[in-house]
């Protein structure tokens, strides 16, 4: 049933931070007045300054502010908003939000409902997908019953296997078991772990596919049960479930791979009905077999991979789906030039274990130029806390190749300044700088499989360190008496001292804590 053409005049947004700021400047463009909500720690972000109006829900932490769902839909009611767009985290893929936003006559920009409830239970979007001819993982369809069954279907599959929470979803509650002695207990310790988690103890089993690539769709419906794709995002570069870098395209696709993940995505996205903004998420084994296996039911971090591109705006789409607009660009219309990466600049010590940082940004510097973008929420002054995602920026690059690309992203990287707040920087250098990822060939293990790649240039060995020491002594000596810094000429003429030639100073490579990457 096509359905009917609603305007959208104004929109609460329903986040903060650099997401917040992505959904207003479209509205703006769009000539839609955004409503920002914020919480006391938020009083003076830039998404609040941004914003036509806005709206305070609560106290810092997010259970008493951005998580209140009766609050934002108060909001919205309050100011006169048409619809809510709930960004990403937060209530964005809460269907029991989606049904308070709709019932008080509101717009949720986004799919409906029964879309993410069917792909938000990993055992019914399994049914699902099974249904709809989408190959998922093999492994089981109902919940796991008793030991004796868990068992023989774990040999029918062959170890290792998977444990995994039908309630759970990136990366929580899922445990790898590989071997039959494991089984039963690991089972017993999933299923109460799920209970504490989810309220919700279904667990069920997979085959373990080891260290595969983990690469995702993006497609998008409309209201007329048009659906389509628009390519996929490389996402294996991460660590502990954390993205660092997203490009696209995939190193590891080729054309027929790349349309055949693209036509599933499609299939599981009619499967369910979806409407709007999904991201269908897939893991690539070693034999380049790919498998479903969660649905995103929202707009992602790393769109903007896939709108450098096709050069689309997201947003844009979202919005005019959510009025009853039909897509207004059919599968063969949508095309995809040249590469784009995108890295996650985040408050964290990567050299301490990447312990979540706060303080206050004390000197910033954004990078700018040709093909870079940079999505934000950071400005000289602003307070770091811990009461969100550590998340402080998004740094995108666009090039005709991936060569290009990668120069780009390390020229970009070179331009950033940020003091006051520690942050994965030289991490993220490292990581563009990386063998794996120069190469291409890198998967969702590399980071944690390979750290000594990952880590800064190695300190001195105490010898070293020593004869760096006495070195410098003899040098400093050297130039106290008059001597040139450097050796004599071949011609055997001394260069004049003043004019002892400009050295790049030892100093300057050395191992520093907290100095040059
Ligand atoms: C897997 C898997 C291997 N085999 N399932 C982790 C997060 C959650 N979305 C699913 N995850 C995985 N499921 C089977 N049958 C490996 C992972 C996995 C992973 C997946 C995507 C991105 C990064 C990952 C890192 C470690 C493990």
């Amino acid at each position: 049933m096509p359905a009917a053409r609603r305007p959208i005049r104004k929109v609460l947004v329903a986040n903060r931070g650099e997401i917040a700021l992505r959904v207003m400047r479209t509205c703006r463009e769009m000539g839609i007045k955004a409503v920002a909500v914020y919480s006391d720690a938020d009083r003076n972000a830039l998404h609040v300054r941004a914003a036509y109006e806005a709206v305070r829900l609560g106290p810092a932490p997010a259970a008493e502010s951005y998580l209140r769902g009766d609050l934002v839909v108060a909001a919205a009611k309050q100011t006169g908003a048409d619809a809510i767009h709930p960004g990403f985290g937060f209530l964005s893929e809460k269907a029991a939000f989606v049904r308070q936003v709709e019932a008080a006559g509101l717009i949720f920009i986004g799919p409906s409902a029964e879309a993410m409830e069917a792909m938000g239970d990993k055992l019914a979007a399994r049914r699902h997908m099974l249904a709809a001819g989408v190959p998922v993982v093999p492994g089981t369809t109902e919940p796991a019953k008793d030991d004796a069954t868990l068992l023989a279907e774990a040999r029918r599959i062959g170890f290792p296997v998977m444990i995994k929470a039908s309630a759970g979803g990136g990366g929580k509650g899922i445990r790898i078991v590989r071997g039959e002695a494991e089984l039963v207990s690991a089972a017993a310790r999933a299923r109460g772990e799920a209970r504490g988690a989810f309220a919700d103890d279904r667990i069920y089993l997979e085959k373990y596919l080891e260290e595969p690539r983990h690469i995702e769709v993006q497609v998008f419906g409309d209201a007329h049960g048009h659906v389509v794709h628009l390519g996929e995002r490389e996402c294996s570069m991460q660590r502990r479930h954390q993205k660092v870098v997203e490009e696209r395209p995939s190193p590891l696709l080729d054309e027929e791979l790349r349309g055949k993940m693209g036509a599933a995505a499609v299939r599981a996205a009619q499967a369910v009905g979806y409407r709007n903004a999904g991201t269908i998420e897939f893991l690539v084994d070693k034999h380049r077999a790919f498998y479903m296996l969660e649905m995103n039911t929202r707009l992602q971090v790393e769109h903007p991979v896939t709108e450098w591109t096709c050069g689309l705006d997201l947003v844009r789409w979202q919005l005019l789906v959510a009025m009853g607009e039909p897509l207004p660009l059919t599968q063969e219309q949508i095309r995809h030039e040249g590469h784009a990466i995108e890295v996650r600049l985040y408050a964290e010590d990567a050299e301490n274990g990447f312990l979540p940082a706060t303080g206050r940004i004390v000197r910033l510097q954004l990078p700018g130029g040709a093909g870079v973008r940079v999505d934000s929420g950071l400005y000289e002054g602003l307070e770091v806390t811990p009461h969100y995602d550590p998340m402080l920026a998004k740094i995108s690059v666009h090039a005709a190749t991936r060569e290009q690309a990668l120069a780009r992203m390390a020229r970009a990287l070179f331009e950033v300044t940020v003091t006051g707040v520690v942050t994965n920087l030289p991490f993220l250098r490292r990581a563009i700088d990386s063998e794996p990822f120069r190469s291409g060939r890198y998967d969702t293990a590399t980071i944690e499989s390979q750290p000594e790649l990952f880590r800064p240039r190695v300190p001195p060995t105490r010898e070293q360190h020593l004869a760096l020491i006495g070195a410098t002594m003899a040098h400093v000596l050297r130039r106290r008496r008059g001597f040139p810094a450097s050796e004599p000429a071949a011609d055997g003429h001394a260069p004049p001292p003043a004019a002892a030639p400009a050295r790049r100073s030892g100093w300057r490579d050395a191992w520093r804590p907290g100095g040059a990457p």
